[in-house]
Order: C-alpha cells, then sequence, then structure tokens
C-alpha cells in the first residue's frame, strides 16, 4: 500500500504562516508540524512507500522530509502549475507512480488523531472519513450517503450528507477507477477540469464502492487558517492527554505484546496496571517474576507513561481511580471465564463516556509454546521446592488438597472455580499418609514404605507443577529421616511435615481410641535438627506436627511442644485436632501467635470443617490442607458403581452416574 500526501496547495489563508515554507509545515504542537504528524503515522503503520505531490517551496519541503530521517521511501512530484490548476492535476502529474495500488489518500493539511488513522487503514472496504457527529459545514466538504456508501463528495451537497474529510483508503480497484477519471479530466482539453477538485471526478462513478468510516468526535481536521490551527492544536493537546489503560498477567513479554502496547499508546498516555501475584496465582500459574520485577519490565517498555497495580481480576478499583478514556485488550475476552471480568470494564466505561479498544488476539502457536514452557519450568525439582514458601510469603494463607495419585494430582492442579469476578485454585498437593496408604488398600501405620511413597510423589509430579507438601508419618528413625530430608528435597518437594509420635503409628482422627505414644519433646527436636541439618537447600521446609490436642494432652503441652521444635530449627508448626469445634485450634493459633508471628501455622480442617479459609488467615494461619477429600468422595462413587452393575446384572444403570467414555479419553491431555 502506498500513501499519496497532497501538498501543492499555496495555503495563502494562512497568512504569514505560510509565507516561508509550505503549509504542511505548520507547528501543531511544539514537537509536530502537521507532516511530521503524517509522516511518523504512516511509518508507525509500517507504510514505507509515500508519493507526496509538491509545488511552491518544494525544495524546503523535500529538505524538511529528509531531515525527519524516518523510515520512507519518498517520491516528490513537483506540479508546476500548483498556482493555476488544483489537486486533481498534482495527482495527475504523479499518476505513473499510482497505478495498481491500494492508496491512502490524505490533504497536506489533514491532522488525525491515531485511532482515526488506525480505523482507516483496518477497514476492509475503500472508505472516506466523515463524522455523524458534527455539523455540515458551510464551506467544507461534505459526503452524500446512501446504505452506508458514499454516492458525491463536494462542498455544494447538503441533503443526506456528512461532513467529510479528504482522508481515503482506496484498494485498487476503486483507485484504479478514479484516477482513470482524473486522467480523462485533465486530458479533456477543459481547463476547468484541472482546476476542479479530483472529488469531480469521483462523482462520474456511477458503480463505485467506498464506505463511510464514521469518526465521529475524533479529530479529523483541515487546518485551513490560523483559527483551525488553534482549535486542532487544542483539540490535539486533549487527545494527547487522554489516558488509556491496560492490563497484564504476563511475565513473558513477548512481541504480540509489543504490538498491542505501542497501538495502545497511540490512543494516549499509557497506564498499565500490572496484576498482583495474588490475583495472577488465583486464575494461572505462579509467575516466574514477582510483581516487583514485572513492574519495572513493563515501566521499561517505549511508550509506557505508568505502570500501577491491579490487585484482583476485576479492574474496578484502577477505573474508578485512574478514569482511563480508554480501556485496550484483545478480544480473547470476549468468550471464556474473563467475560464477565470484561462487561464489567464496558459497564464502568459507559458511566463516564470511556471506550473500549479490543484488538483481535494474537493465537499463535509460538506464544502457546512459551507459555507451555513456562509451564514445564515450573515443574523442575529447583522451581518447585521454592516455590511454597514463595506463596505462602505473597499471599499470607495458602492451600492445598490431598492427591494420591496422577489423576488426583490432575485434579489438584487443574481445578479452578470462577467467582465474582475472581478465580479460585488450589496453591499446593498434600501427599498424605492416609489416602496414600488407602488408595494402596493398607492401614495407615507407616505401612506403606518411603520407596512406594517416593512412587506416589513421581507419578503425581510428572503430571502437575504445583508445590508438594509431604506427610512424612513420624519421620521414622532419625538415621531414615535424614535420608527421606535428601530425597525429597532431591525430588523437588516443598514441605515435609512429621508428626511427634513413636512407636506404630496410628492416624490421628482414631485420637486416644487406640493406643499412640508421643515422643518426647527432645527426642523429636533432634530428628527435627538432624533433618534440618541433612538439608542441602535453603527453601526446602520441615514442619513439626504437634499431635498434644489429639491425644488429650492439653493446651500448653502443645504450646512447649511448638516453642521447642521452632527452636530446634522447625520452619513450621502444624498443630492438630479432631474436634468440631474449632475452639482449640483458635486458641492455639492465638498464643502461638502472640509469641511468635512468624513462623507459618499449618492446619488440617477434617473435623473443624466449617472454618473458612478467610476466618483462618484473619486468626494467623498460614497453610489450609485438605487433607482426604478426593479419596472420601471418590471410594463412595466407585463403590456405588461397583454395587449398581452386581444389582442389574449390566453396566445400563451404572452409565447415568459415569463420566461419558469421550470425556474420560479426553481427560489427560496429550503432549
Ligand atoms: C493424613 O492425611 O494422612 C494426615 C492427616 O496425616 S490426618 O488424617 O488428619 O491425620
Ligand atoms: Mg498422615
Amino acid at each position: 500500500m502506498k500513501a499519496l500526501i497532497l501538498n501543492s496547495g499555496l495555503g495563502s489563508r494562512m497568512g504569514v504562516l505560510t509565507s516561508e515554507h509550505p503549509k504542511c509545515m505548520t507547528e501543531i504542537s511544539s514537537n509536530e508540524t502537521i507532516l511530521s504528524r503524517q509522516l511518523t503515522l504512516l511509518a508507525d503503520a509500517g507504510i514505507t512507500e509515500v508519493i507526496m505531490t509538491t509545488g511552491s517551496f518544494d525544495s524546503v519541503l523535500v529538505n524538511y522530509c529528509n531531515s525527519l530521517d524516518l523510515p520512507l521511501h519518498i517520491t516528490f512530484v513537483k506540479n508546476l502549475v500548483y498556482d493555476k490548476t488544483n489537486y486533481i492535476y498534482s495527482i495527475y502529474c504523479a499518476r505513473e507512480y499510482l497505478k495498481d495500488e491500494d492508496i491512502i489518500l490524505m490533504h497536506g493539511d489533514l491532522v488525525f488523531e491515531n485511532i482515526v488513522f488506525d480505523d482507516v487503514l483496518a477497514s476492509k472496504t475503500s472508505c472516506m472519513t466523515a463524522s455523524s457527529f458534527l455539523e455540515l459545514p458551510e464551506k467544507d466538504f461534505k459526503a452524500v450517503i446512501a446504505d452506508g456508501k458514499v454516492q458525491k463528495v463536494g462542498i455544494e451537497f447538503f441533503n443526506d450528507a456528512m461532513a467529510a474529510q479528504p482522508l481515503y483508503k482506496l484498494l485498487k480497484e476503486e483507485w484504479n477507477k478514479w484516477l482513470d477519471k482524473i486522467i480523462d479530466f485533465c486530458e479533456s482539453g477543459d481547463e476547468a477540469k484541472k482546476k476542479c477538485y479530483a472529488e469531480n471526478a469521483l462523482n462520474e462513478i456511477v458503480d463505485k464502492n467506498i464506505s463511510v468510516l464514521d469518526y465521529k468526535d475524533r479529530l479529523c481536521a483541515e487546518i485551513d487558517n490560523p483559527e483551525d490551527l488553534a482549535v486542532v492544536s487544542a483539540k490535539l493537546k486533549e487527545v494527547e492527554n487522554r489516558k488509556v489503560y491496560m492490563c497484564f498477567t504476563t511475565d513473558i513479554i513477548h512481541s504480540a505484546h509489543i504490538s498491542i502496547i505501542k497501538k495502545a499508546a497511540r490512543l494516549g498516555k499509557l497506564i498499565i496496571g500490572v496484576l498482583s501475584d495474588e490475583a495472577i496465582c488465583s486464575f494461572r500459574r505462579f509467575p516466574i517474576l514477582p510483581y516487583s520485577e514485572r513492574k519495572t519490565m513493563f515501566e521499561n517498555i517505549n511508550g509506557v507513561y505508568k505502570v500501577v497495580e491491579q490487585k484482583e481480576l476485576s479492574y474496578k478499583e484502577n477505573l474508578e481511580k485512574y478514569h482511563p478514556d480508554y480501556v485496550v485488550h484483545g478480544d480473547d475476552w470476549l468468550t471464556g471465564f474473563h467475560r464477565p471480568i470484561r462487561d464489567e470494564v464496558a459497564a464502568i466505561l459507559a458511566t463516564y463516556g470511556g471506550r473500549l479498544v479490543e484488538y483481535p488476539y494474537s493465537g499463535d502457536k509460538k506464544y502457546e509454546d512459551f507459555e507451555n514452557r513456562a509451564r514445564l519450568d515450573m515443574a523442575m525439582p529447583d522451581i518447585r521446592r521454592g516455590r511454597l514458601k514463595k506463596a505462602i510469603a505473597m499471599k499470607g494463607t495458602i492451600s492445598a488438597i490431598e492427591a494420591h495419585s496422577g489423576l488426583t494430582g490432575l485434579i489438584a492442579e487443574n481445578t479452578i472455580v470462577y467467582q465474582n469476578g475472581g478465580a479460585r485454585q488450589f496453591d499446593a498437593m498434600w501427599i498424605s499418609s492416609l489416602c496414600d496408604s488407602t488408595a494402596k488398600g493398607k492401614p495407615d501405620i507407616e505401612l506403606v514404605d518411603m520407596t512406594s511413597r517416593f512412587r506416589t510423589i513421581d507419578d503425581i509430579m510428572e503430571v502437575t507443577t504445583k508445590p508438594i507438601i509431604f506427610d512424612g508419618d513420624t519421620g521414622g528413625l532419625t538415621e531414615h529421616f535424614v535420608y527421606t530430608v535428601r530425597t525429597l528435597e532431591r525430588m523437588g518437594v516443598s514441605m515435609v511435615i512429621i508428626e511427634d509420635k513413636t512407636g506404630l503409628k496410628k492416624n490421628s482422627l482414631f485420637g486416644t481410641e487406640v493406643k499412640q505414644t508421643q515422643a518426647s519433646i527432645p527426642d523429636f527436636c533432634e530428628k527435627i535438627k538432624a533433618g534440618k541439618k541433612a538439608q542441602k537447600t535453603k527453601d526446602f521446609m520441615i514442619c513439626a506436627r504437634i499431635e498434644s490436642l489429639i491425644l488429650e494432652q492439653g493446651m500448653e503441652d502443645a504450646l512447649e511442644r511448638a516453642f521447642a521444635f521452632v527452636e530446634a530449627g522447625a520452619d513450621a508448626i502444624m498443630i492438630h485436632s479432631r474436634k468440631k469445634d474449632p475452639a482449640e485450634i483458635f486458641e492455639f493459633v492465638e498464643k502461638f501467635r502472640s509469641k511468635d508471628a512468624l513462623t507459618p501455622i499449618v492446619v488440617v480442617p477434617t473435623s473443624f470443617n466449617m472454618v473458612t479459609e478467610e476466618e483462618f488467615k484473619e486468626r494467623g494461619v498460614n497453610v489450609v490442607i485438605y487433607a482426604n477429600q478426593l479419596t472420601r468422595t471418590g471410594f463412595p462413587a466407585m463403590q456405588n458403581a461397583a454395587k449398581l452393575i452386581l444389582e442389574n446384572h449390566r453396566a445400563k444403570e451404572c452409565d447415568d452416574i459415569c463420566m461419558p467414555f469421550k470425556d474420560i479419553i479426553r481427560l489427560i491431555p496429550e503432549e
């Protein structure tokens, strides 16, 4: 596509402003002329070929264009009789450069805002700019419109007309017809036909197909005199002070991001909302770069005016704070879970006349590959291991759900719910001794050996990326525990929880119904110390689980142990209870927190399950583990299916409660 800019006119109505250079060189702001703005817009849009007609001061104009040093190849065509003809003749002079081309045609005294130009460029059909907002001008161009198509253009039409500007996009076919007519006019021998508007030739084409591009109240205006200049300059200032808002989740910047940032920055001062770490974790993966790094990254992108934090997926808070004139987004949010967020943005913008600009989303496979690679990195042991500590630091309180197989791991990894414009998912996985044993049909008495437990971890790790908390039972003999710590670390597990019991361990939910022995404080401290000494990396955590409330040894015993275990090096404390009433858990948390504000507290609310994560957070709990719910829901469903088949002597009745076959075969995504 070529651009044709008409600059042969005298510009005499500008008075002294055009005494030394052509009108297009008139300054419209401290750093722009009409022409530098036009040429910059063309270059930014990737147009490289420009045909410019010239007249008076042509050498001044050529030198000026060269001085702009833009990536444009400009062919200057002088209309030698510029003072005796109109631009129809200038086009005629340039005809040999213009045949069989798609053309952007503009007069050299036209100033338009970027978004108008973007719309013209994006038009799929030939188009002319006209405004449905402006009153019809007395002397300037109007376009007669029927069915959205331009019928006639001239200053004399008032019926069915819109105020129009000489900024066109003309596809080859339309342009050839018009250019042929221009040639006919100029070669007709009739001098008057060299002095009329080129649009007079256009009006003679019966079968033209030029749409109206309605620029509404946006800036698109010719400068004919000093009054026009004042109005346009003021409007341009206002346009450039407009605020544009975009929100970014990404921690990998690629060319599609740069391209949309560039487009957005053309609309005004671009404010980028960088989504908080917490909000990103809620609906996507753990960010590779924390908020502060992502903020710096965006601050250093050309065209970005300011970077702010967007705390939630909802744009509400920042839209109310910054009142942007535009919000820019890819059109991918028209579908899927983003849709309600998008609708909220549109509704808020509508309250004050802001606009939503949605550019086509680049669904390029290579960008998907970047994201997949980032996800795979998340699964690498060194990266996965450290993420639990980071997530606790970032969110204050995190949640984990049990997984005992690759399949339950996938549920923990991928389950997400969208709620109130936000999203929720689990932050981590708990490899429960109870569920791991149950899946193997064995009692939860440390019968399933560590090699088998590691195998379960491996199965889960192969198909997931989320951090893992391992239920280490009693930790076994101290001499064995040090090996367990190293193996878990090497595998990429983030935390092992060991309980202060000794001898034959039974599940805590039996409480005092079975014989269980609590380890002595010194013995358990020795085990913690040995584990911490064996540990190789900084980010692995050993959590001491206190069974005093389970074994009815009292609050004082629980607290004494907690402080002693922290002193011995425990990175976190798990306090367990099998009471429905959370009172003793709350009391422990309160008393522990009064002396230790930092050590993370872990709870397993299987019995005291009415307490929400929000309440735990408020009370100072940091990790909430849903320890057995997938096993407890999966088992009865399977038992029921088996019964239905036996009762009915066939599988038909069971089918109603089965996942459809086509879904189960797609449940596991292939690489
Ligand atoms: C487990 O899930 O194996 C636990 C938690 O240790 S509990 O069953 O509550 O003891
Ligand atoms: Mg257990």
